[in-house]
């Protein structure tokens, strides 16, 4: 694995911080103990430290001293009896190299190594009072907005391990439904949803850097879909596509949900669930109370990564736009999900429920796939089967194979 781009990530957020002097200093997560006891609560690093550090572990800090251009490090020092318990950690020099910053020191030696450029120790105190950790903490979340080469290859790779899960995590739980006497799944499984269930455990099995990855595929419980479940699927797939296909630089994230709410409402008026007129149907947002939830989210270190509404942008108060967890424009190196699933109506006058009957059995319906923009475009980064062919030639495989 290359080096993690530390120094580079604090550059980024130096620049949208529009400081060309001054120092950024951050702290990582430290392991909490079980009261009155001697195990640890599992560790989670801090995302904005891990950012800025690519560190996993408890323990460390950061600093980046703008004017002079230096990323320094600051690591846990582990002692001889400690080490007794966790092993022998990696130098400071390996840390140093493996994480990209120009300098490393021990954070127990943090006061008397490190001394801010033109600050003697004794005004420390004072100029820590001054942080504007609030400026920091903006200026952190919109550099993580911006995926670069490393980031993507990493979530490139998260991807393809989760997607393979997905494959192979499907084959197990058939065969242990099974195996307890339950020959058919009461629903197309959700067999490995995203960070969880594919890449957590697998980050600590393959040392995989701790990004995300977010894929849903939705199954039929037989070989074949039903038509019903089809007719949905196609609409929801179409979406998907559709969506994908318009995702772009200078577009504007809400009108990718618009998109797919006008895709869907096509595709289910045609199927006589909806009625009335197309534009009526947008502007009383009636596919709201079938997809209630956004197109999708930007993604990253956190599965539902951060920044979605950049400082003043407000929520839209409207079935399906109130949950939307970005609003911004798409520029290249942005990550995003795009996730449509309509689930069964609640109410609206132009909703046939007749029809909806007849379809109501088929309940949720949802692909997700994982995107990055680019200046063209953008490179979808989930390679997943999921049309309709490829799912039920897997599903005969799989039902074969019992
Ligand atoms: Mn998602």
């Amino acid at each position: 694995m290359s080096t993690y781009p530390a120094k580079q990530h604090f550059i980024n957020t130096a620049k949208k911080l529009g400081a060309t002097s001054g120092v950024i200093f951050v702290r990582g997560g430290e392991t909490i103990v079980h009261p009155d006891s001697d195990t640890e609560y599992e560790f989670h690093q801090d995302s904005n430290f891990y950012y800025l550090s690519g560190v996993r572990s408890p323990g460390f800090s950061a600093a980046y001293d703008i004017g002079a251009n230096k990323a320094i490090l600051f690591a846990y020092y582990v002692d001889a009896d400690e080490a007794v318990w966790i092993g022998v950690p990696p130098t400071l020099e390996e840390l140093r190299t493996s994480h990209g910053f120009d300098e490393a020191y021990y954070a127990k030696d943090i006061d008397t190594i490190y001394t801010l450029p033109h600050h003697s120790t004794a005004q420390l105190g004072a100029l820590a009072s001054q942080v504007e950790s609030e400026r920091l903490l903006e200026a952190v979340h919109e550099a993580r907005v911006f995926k670069d080469d490393y980031e993507v290859d990493v979530m490139r790779r998260a991807n393809k391990i989760s997607g393979d899960a997905h494959a192979q995590l499907h084959g197990r739980f058939i065969g242990l439904t099974i195996s307890q006497g339950c020959l058919y799944e009461a629903y197309g499984g959700i067999v490995a949803r995203g960070r969880n269930a594919a890449i957590l455990h697998y980050t600590k099995n393959n040392q995989l850097e701790d990004y995300a990855s977010d894929i849903t595929r939705t199954w039929p419980v037989g070989a074949k879909f039903t038509p019903e479940c089809r007719a949905i699927y196609e609409i929801v797939l179409d979406m998907q596509k559709q969506v994908i296909a318009a995702c772009g630089p200078h577009k504007q994230w809400e009108d990718m949900h618009a998109l797919s709410n006008q895709v869907a409402a096509q595709g289910l008026l045609k199927l006589g669930i909806l009625k009335g007129d197309l534009a009526e149907i947008a502007k009383h947002h009636v596919v709201g109370y079938f997809m209630p939830h956004g197109i999708g989210h930007l993604i990253g270190i956190d599965t539902h990564d951060v920044a979605g509404y950049p400082k003043g942008v407000e929520r839209i108060n409207a079935p399906g736009l109130r949950y939307l967890r970005a609003r911004r424009e798409m520029l290249p190196q942005m990550a995003f999900t795009v996730e449509p699933g309509p689930a069964n109506p609640e109410v609206a006058q132009f909703i046939d429920f007749d029809v909806v009957a007849k379809y109501r059995k088929v309940g949720g319906v949802r692909i997700e796939d994982n995107i990055v923009i680019t200046e063209s475009g953008n490179t979808n980064l989930t390679d997943c089967p999921k049309e309709v062919d490829e799912i039920e030639a897997i599903r005969a495989a799989a039902l074969a194979a019992q």
